[in-house]
């Protein structure tokens, strides 16, 4: 059925951003664990995407998922890896206060690109790993504080190595990817009906 539709797939392609270890790499791998090895792409440079086809409302797509692995080239390459993003995902350790502290610089870098490239409305979802350890760092007050400064509208604790959430974290993000796409042919038109 996925084979015959092929040539209609629509490709979404999602960034998952944050420092280093925090679980972006085991995430990806684990939301498209149920694909064929054909499905993940690995590039050199240290870009991985992990490929999940799945089918929303009858319509065949193609999930990429971008995964960077080089902390320190990211700014360079910034270009190729944000173009065309839908979605984007940030990654913090829930036992690890820095690492969403640090998180700032990656919204700052993504902002900055679609502000650049005259880009709106790409839905980011905040996501709090590791879940399965215990005693998290990360308080509730910091994640509304974070997501308050930086106006996310959306969090979900996970955790990657088990699985815990990482499906309803890309099912609500594809969701939201979808009907903005199709929001932004009908909101002029909804904002003179409605009213
Ligand atoms: N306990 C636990 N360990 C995790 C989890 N996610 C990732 N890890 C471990 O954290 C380390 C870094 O994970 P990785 O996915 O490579 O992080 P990345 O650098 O952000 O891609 C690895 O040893 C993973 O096995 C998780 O949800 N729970
Ligand atoms: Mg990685």
């Amino acid at each position: 059925m996925i084979s015959e539709n092929w040539k209609t797939k629509k490709t979404l392609k999602i960034a998952i951003l944050g420092e280093g270890s925090v679980g972006k790499t085991t995430i990806s791998k684990k939301y498209s664990e149920d694909l064929s090895e054909a499905g993940k792409i690995t590039m050199t440079k240290g870009v991985d995407i992990a490929v999940k086809n799945l089918i929303h409302k009858s319509t065949p797509i193609a999930l990429q998922i971008w995964d960077f692995a080089g902390q320190k080239q990211f700014r360079f390459m910034i270009d190729i890896f944000l173009r065309g993003v839908k979605g984007i995902v940030y990654v913090y350790d829930v036992n690890d206060i820095e690492t969403l502290y640090l998180l700032y610089e990656f919204v700052e870098i993504v902002r900055s690109y679609f502000k650049e490239n005259n880009i709106l409305q790409v839905p980011e979802v905040l996501v709090g790993n590791k879940i399965d350890i215990g005693d998290a760092e990360v308080t509730i007050e910091d994640i509304y504080n974070f997501m308050n400064t930086h106006g996310i509208e959306k969090h979900f604790l996970v955790s990657g190595m088990y699985g815990d959430n990482v499906y309803p974290l890309f099912d609500y993000l594809v969701e939201k990817i979808i009907v903005n796409e199709s929001g932004e042919h009908i909101s002029a038109m909804k904002q003179y009906s409605l009213k």
